[in-house]
């Protein structure tokens, strides 16, 4: 007697999950990827690409294969193992080592998602932003904002390798990604080069500690940032801290605001017999060495590094760095937009992983707390 009901009951359910499979809805309760963990988990590991293997392999593409047109640029891309084959260093993030050989010129062309060039070695290569030729040097910071054309020549008699960081998968996975070549291989020639520097307003290039959480679509008219300025910064910062990290944040004089609107970039230094406590950040960071030697513990594991090295910290990772001979680390991440969105946060840890410290955006904490 009572066995008709509840079969009646199981039939209407298994009709029920049927009806909702052919139309493609999918009922919360029997969702079993983890949704909304505690906290994030982010696909993408902490990992590290040495530099005797970045710049071999890139010497043996400079002899191999050309840069044309369609293919556009000589670039190997790091490709994070924890996201199953894609071309990303982060979930959110491109890294990349590129290399241009002599004479040679990376076609012209403009795209939605931002770029940046830190550059490793070589010098002769300018890169031609929206008309502005910018010559480039080991240990500048130049930027190829969204949907500004740029073309990199070489008017050198030997290779040039730098660091390429895109917010490319973020604009990806916001499905606004576009392209357009330009008409000619290059830009024309503009003179005297490197405008932006002669026209950039007063305001300081450099931020030490957390950026404004700004929200803006304009990027830093300041196109170049050269490594004597971010170098002379860095030793100033040092000198009066006594601290054992010092972090600069490159900022547009005009706004104060993150270079790109997507991306920060920063620079790192450790001073000799530095070592960092832990910290726990929103948002995806890929580091490149630019001198020194050091060490870092990545979520429990441990990577050793030096100059041109490339390593990720990926969202939400405990990160702590270490130097015996002092060392320089420049970065990029997405903060910017977490900021923006009032969804970054950061915890300070000691030595054994326990939280000392916690940094919260005003939109997250209760409404009668008082303070950070
Ligand atoms: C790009 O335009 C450059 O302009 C480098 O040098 C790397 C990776 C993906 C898409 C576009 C460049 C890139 C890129």
């Amino acid at each position: 007697m009572t066995e008709q009901p509840m079969k009646d009951e199981e039939t209407q359910l298994a009709a029920l999950y049927g009806d909702l499979a052919a139309v493609d809805l999918h009922p919360l309760w029997t969702i079993t990827r983890d949704l909304l963990p505690p906290a994030p988990r982010p696909r993408s590991v902490p990992w590290l690409w040495s530099s005797e293997v970045l710049t071999e392999l890139a010497e043996r593409a400079l002899r191999l294969v050309p840069v044309e047109r369609g293919g556009e640029r000589r670039v190997l891309s790091l490709g994070n193992p924890g996201l199953g084959g894609l071309p990303y260093a982060a979930g959110t993030l491109w890294g990349a080592i590129q290399c241009l050989g002599p004479g040679e010129t990376a076609p012209a062309h403009r795209h939605t998602p931002g770029a940046i060039r830190f550059i490793l070695s070589g010098d002769g290569v300018a890169t031609t932003v929206d008309g502005d030729v910018c010559d480039m040097h080991p240990g500048d910071l130049i930027l190829t904002p969204s949907w500004n054309w740029h073309d990199h020549s070489s008017a050198s008699d030997g290779p040039m390798l730098w660091f390429d960081g895109l917010d490319l998968p973020m604009i990806e996975a916001l499905d606004a990604v576009f392209f357009e070549p330009y008409p000619d291989v290059r830009q024309p020639d503009s003179d005297p080069h490197n405008r932006s520097e002669r026209e950039a307003g007063p305001g300081p290039r450099f931020v030490s500690g957390a950026v404004r959480d700004v929200l803006t679509t304009e990027h830093s008219p300041l196109l170049v940032y050269r490594w004597q300025d971010t170098d002379r910064e860095l030793s100033r910062l040092a000198a009066e801290s006594g601290e054992p990290l010092v972090s600069i944040e490159f900022v547009s004089p005009e706004t104060g605001a993150s270079v790109l609107p997507t991306m920060n970039c920063a620079m790192h230094r450790l001073v000799p017999g530095a070592r960092t406590l832990p910290v726990r950040r929103t948002g995806n960071g890929v580091f490149v060495v630019h001198r020194g030697s050091g060490s870092s513990v990545i979520e429990g594991q441990r990577f050793d590094w030096s100059a041109g090295d490339m390593f990720v910290v990926p969202s939400w990772a405990a990160a702590e760095h270490a130097s015996e001979e002092g060392a320089d680390l420049f970065s990029i991440g997405d903060s910017p937009v977490l900021r923006a969105l009032g969804i970054h946060r950061e915890l300070a840890l000691d030595a054994h992983q326990q939280v000392t410290g916690v940094f919260t955006p005003a939109a997250l904490r209760p409404k009668d707390s008082v303070g950070v």
